[in-house]
């Protein structure tokens, strides 16, 4: 903990723990221990901004369902006894069944020193390469497309490009929502340069596309077409630059052979798109020498994303434009750490340190400055084979370590069943409820965020530290700490005796300069004697540093010169992805992904009432014709069903966004708080070929309503317990909780409420029930205090859900709240925000609409008069909307 001498508390400077822009977040305890937060003004990635996730951190560090201590088939164990039991159950595993009965499933949220020692302990000394991570589901194409490319993975440029581009385009990258401070440099620049121009190409029609010059919404898996008819415009029109490819590419004249001569009818079937549109985006591309192309999971998760990551490098190699200032291909990394775990070799087929696992000579290298007894000879299993593998009973010992694959795999009920049946599975994880901690034999307590300490690397390049401002809860240990320890009692203790994460950085450090010089990029090697004084005070910087450097900002390729053995880089030929995943059965494309205020499975994010606020449910966006061929109302439920035989419930919201043919369910909620919700259980896991990556953003569903007897919505000042409702998702209110329900037959409502929302015994009831309608309201006080309510009905309840939510911390004196609470919605005296759009100001729909009615006519007025938008900006895409949409009725 950080207090200086004269007990004040200090600000600790590290890094936000959520998305790949890595931004620097300056932490402070308050002297009644919450924690407040704000951008770091010095951090090169935001410069002092935050997005809602960042600003919104203090929220999430409760110990609500943390796990506290290990446990052991269910019972609280010492770490000793289940640190001996991890170890002694590996090695009897390995001992009779060898070294490829045993795996590691990890995560591009662990801290590099974390990674570094599960990588070194699998590969090094239990012999196999059984590990893999969560990457695999994120920036394996990416990494494949980068080696295929450049011989190695590596991001080229740097932020700065999108300051200094002239054409920036967002492939299948959400990034107002997603990557929401880059963007928000990027709107900064459009707003100060307007000739700055912004192409996105994404099926939907995201808060991304609002700042957009041009928005292509091209069908599912286009992108391949796509590039190679924009390689095709550039070629024709003479734009690429015959001399960079003679000096510094092989393979253009069979990249040439395959894509040309292709009419432009073919091509708007393969895409989707006009004949305008396309060669709008053409002439843009080709005009403008400046340009970034940046993108992210609409590329990476298909079957082709290896192919579309090629087909835009391609692009960017025949015109030389790389490794230059404001121009390159940009994979925006999703996780805090997916860089770092690729430096580490996290992936089933890496070494580490950008070594290659399957060249016997940096096997080598790497044995001997492991002093390793045993190195893994090949690749292990990729993820969706690990779990197969799980699933055959080939794998017999598993550990899962900061990821919920239960909830964030493919066919993730198939997951969920392998690892039920997995002789034994070890998960280290914060939190104890998680879908997967549920299943795990021995619960390791992790330390999380603003508890432990280590590094991250991000979209960049650059490296950040991760301090600690807080200690951990209960007995939890890092990770890097976790591993080490059964590493020793696996009989490997000179190889691990780390006393700390600056010990293992160092030789991290030491093992990426080793054997190097410029053969490998990545090379921090000037770090590798750093002590642990140097490592607390390190500042942000880019690698590759390598020894007898100083930090500088740098991009790669600027001298023309790849890592392939003949320092050339190499253009690949593409083939478009087969369409063959709707049928008649299954007649729409299945796109999954995320949402503003969510990250991934919610185990953090979802303790945030402001976060919970903006989507408090798991939704379905359906274009409204969709809606109708299907008979699909707005706000209904609707069941989604799939080739793999389940179903999932969720809220339907008809929207012009989404196109036709297609619908939108995030990715976030899971069987802790909405179990008919998890998406995953849906997706086959068809994989790219190349990287193993599964096509998570294109399977066929069919879609039908999901007619229920009654419908329901509660507010419960405690949280709901054993809750039985054929449809249910829960979210976290200010002081309280809030609950949407679907029934398929009604039931005795008081006596459910009673028992679901833990209703003291001796609480005053008020209510009334209409039997012809079937409205029935519930509220149940204790004293002057609101202990839950429950409203009922035959159709989807039309209660104010933020202004009902919000009563839970009203006090109840007065009669008159009493009805008003009972009618739902409030009395004239009081405001009904509606739904949140400002989750920094938890500022709702109402108020902005109100606020344009009394005058306001831009986003900055509303942000002076709500102060909506002015703190992370995040939501000043949608308040752009809402003024779009209300301009004509606020004029009349
Ligand atoms: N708020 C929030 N931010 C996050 C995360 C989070 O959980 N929440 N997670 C982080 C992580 S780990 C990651 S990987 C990143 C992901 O960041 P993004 O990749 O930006 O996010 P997604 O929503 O997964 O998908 C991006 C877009 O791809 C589009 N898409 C789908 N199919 C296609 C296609 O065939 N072609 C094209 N061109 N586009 C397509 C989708 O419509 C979607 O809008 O976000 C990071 N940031
Ligand atoms: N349908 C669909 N599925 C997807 C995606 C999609 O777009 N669509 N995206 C995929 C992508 S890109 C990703 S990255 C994955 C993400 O999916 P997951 O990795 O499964 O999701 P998280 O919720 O981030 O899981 C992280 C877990 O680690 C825990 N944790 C946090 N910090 C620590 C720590 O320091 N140590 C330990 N031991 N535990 C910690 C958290 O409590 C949480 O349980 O989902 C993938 N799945
Ligand atoms: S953009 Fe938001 S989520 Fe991403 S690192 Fe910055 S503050 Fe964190
Ligand atoms: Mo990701």
């Amino acid at each position: 903990m950080n207090i200086s001498v004269d007990n004040t508390p200090v600000e600790t400077k590290t890094t936000c723990p959520y998305c790949g822009v890595g931004c620097g977040v300056i932490a402070r305890v308050e002297e009644d221990g919450k924690v407040s937060i704000k951008g770091d003004p010095d951090h090169p990635a935001n410069f002092g901004r935050l997005c809602s996730k960042g600003s919104a951190l203090g929220e999430t560090l409760d110990l609500d369902g943390r796990a506290l201590e290990p446990q052991v088939f269910g019972a609280p164990a010492s770490w000793d006894e289940a640190l001996d039991l991890v170890a002694a159950r590996f090695k009897d595993t390995i001992a009779e069944f060898g070294p490829e009965s045993v795996a590691f499933y990890l995560s591009g949220q662990l801290l590099t020193e974390d990674y570094y020692v599960a990588n070194k302990l699998m590969k090094g000394f239990i012999g196999s390469a059984n590990i893999d991570t969560n990457s695999r589901l994120c920036m394996a194409s990416s990494v494949a497309g980068h080696k295929r490319a450049f011989g190695s993975d590596t991001v080229p440029g740097c932020y700065e490009d999108l300051e200094l581009a002239d054409l920036i385009v967002l492939v299948g990258s959400n990034m107002g929502w997603c990557h929401p401070v880059l963007y928000q440099r990027i709107a900064a620049e459009k707003a100060r340069r307007p000739s700055l121009k912004v192409v996105v190409i994404d099926p939907r029609r995201t808060a991304t596309s609002d700042i957009a010059d041009l928005h292509l919404s091209i069908k599912p898996d286009g992108d391949v077409a796509l590039f190679n008819g924009l390689l095709a415009h550039l070629i024709e029109t003479g734009v690429i630059d015959q001399t960079y490819i003679a000096a510094h590419t092989h393979g253009f004249s069979e990249v040439f052979e395959q894509i040309m001569g292709q009419s432009l009818a073919d091509l708007m079937m393969q895409t989707g798109l006009p004949a305008m549109q396309l060669r709008q985006f053409f002439k843009l591309f080709a005009a403008s020498e400046k340009v970034v192309t940046c993108y992210s999971q609409g590329v990476n998760q298909s079957s082709s994303g290896t192919d579309k990551v090629n087909a835009i490098i391609n692009c960017h190699l025949a015109t030389g434009r790389i490794g230059k200032p404001g121009m390159g291909p940009f994979s925006l990394t999703g996780q805090p750490n997916a860089m770092g775990g690729r430096e580490v070799g996290g992936l089933a087929n890496m070494l580490a340190a950008h070594m290659d696992l399957e060249n016997p000579r940096h096997r080598e290298s790497a044995q001997n400055f492991w002093a390793a007894p045993t190195m893994a000879e090949k690749p292990g299993l990729k993820a969706v084979d690990m779990f197969k593998a799980v699933a055959d009973g080939r794998i017999k010992a598993l550990w899962i370590m900061s990821t919920n694959p239960v909830v964030s795999m493919p066919d993730a009920n198939a997951v969920k069943a392998a690892i039920e049946a997995c002789p034994f599975v070890v998960v280290s994880d914060m939190q104890a409820d998680t879908d997967t901690a549920r299943l795990a034999h021995v619960l390791l307590p992790a330390s999380g965020w603003g508890e432990k300490s280590g590094t991250v690397t991000n979209s960049e390049r650059r490296i950040s530290r991760q301090r600690p401002f807080k200690a951990a809860p209960g007995s939890a240990q890092p990770d890097w700490w976790q591993l080490a320890e059964v590493a020793r009692r696996m009989g490997f203790a000179q190889a691990f005796a780390y006393t700390s994460p600056a010990e293992i950085f160092a030789e991290h450090a030491a093992l990426s300069g080793l054997n190097n010089n410029g053969s490998r990029d990545f090379d921090i090697s000037a770090y590798r004697t750093i002590d642990a004084q140097h490592y607390d005070a390190l500042s942000p910087f880019q690698w590759p540093q390598p020894l007898g450097t100083a930090p500088k900002d740098s991009r790669f390729f600027s001298n023309g010169k790849f890592y392939h053995s003949d320092g050339k880089a190499r253009f690949s030929a593409t083939a478009p992805a087969q369409s063959d995943r709707v049928n008649d059965a299954f007649p729409l494309t299945l796109n999954t992904g995320r949402v503003r205020d969510h990250w991934h499975t919610m185990t953090r994010t979802g303790k945030s009432a402001r976060l919970s606020a903006h989507l408090a449910e798991p939704f379905a966006e359906i274009h409204p014709l969709d809606g109708r061929d299907f008979g699909i109302e707005d706000a209904a439920l609707v069941e989604i069903t799939s080739v793999t035989g389940q179903r999932v419930i969720v809220r339907a919201l008809l929207s012009e966004r989404q196109s036709r043919g297609a619908i939108f369910v995030p990715m976030h909620w899971t069987g802790e708080v909405a179990p008919t919700g998890r998406v995953d259980t849906l997706i086959p896991s068809n994989t790219d070929p190349i990287s193993g990556q599964p096509a998570l953003k294109s399977c066929g569903v069919a879609i039908k309503p999901c007619v229920m007897e009654a419908y329901g919505f509660a507010i419960s000042a405690t949280k709901p317990t054993a809750i039985d409702a054929t449809y249910w998702a829960l979210a976290k209110a200010e002081s309280g909780w809030r609950l949407e329900l679907g029934f398929e037959r009604t039931m005795d409502w008081t006596a459910w409420a009673r028992a679901t929302l833990n209703v003291p015994s001796d609480a005053d009831m008020v209510g009334y029930q209409d039997q012809a309608s079937g409205d029935v309201r519930l509220a149940f006080f204790d004293g002057d205090r609101l202990c839950a309510a429950l409203f009922m009905a035959h159709e989807p309840v039309s209660v104010s859900r933020n202004w009902a939510a919000s009563q839970l911390s009203q006090c109840f004196a007065h009669r008159n709240n009493r009805v008003s609470l009972i009618a739902g919605r409030p009395s004239a005296n009081q405001i009904d925000p509606g739904a949140i759009v400002c989750s920094c100001f938890s500022v709702g729909i109402n108020q902005i609409t109100d606020a344009i009615a009394k005058g306001c006519t831009t986003v900055k007025a509303i942000g002076e008069t709500l102060s909506a938008g002015t703190n992370c900006g995040s939501c000043r895409a949608e308040i752009g909307a809402i003024l779009a949409a209300t301009r004509p009725i606020a004029a009349e």
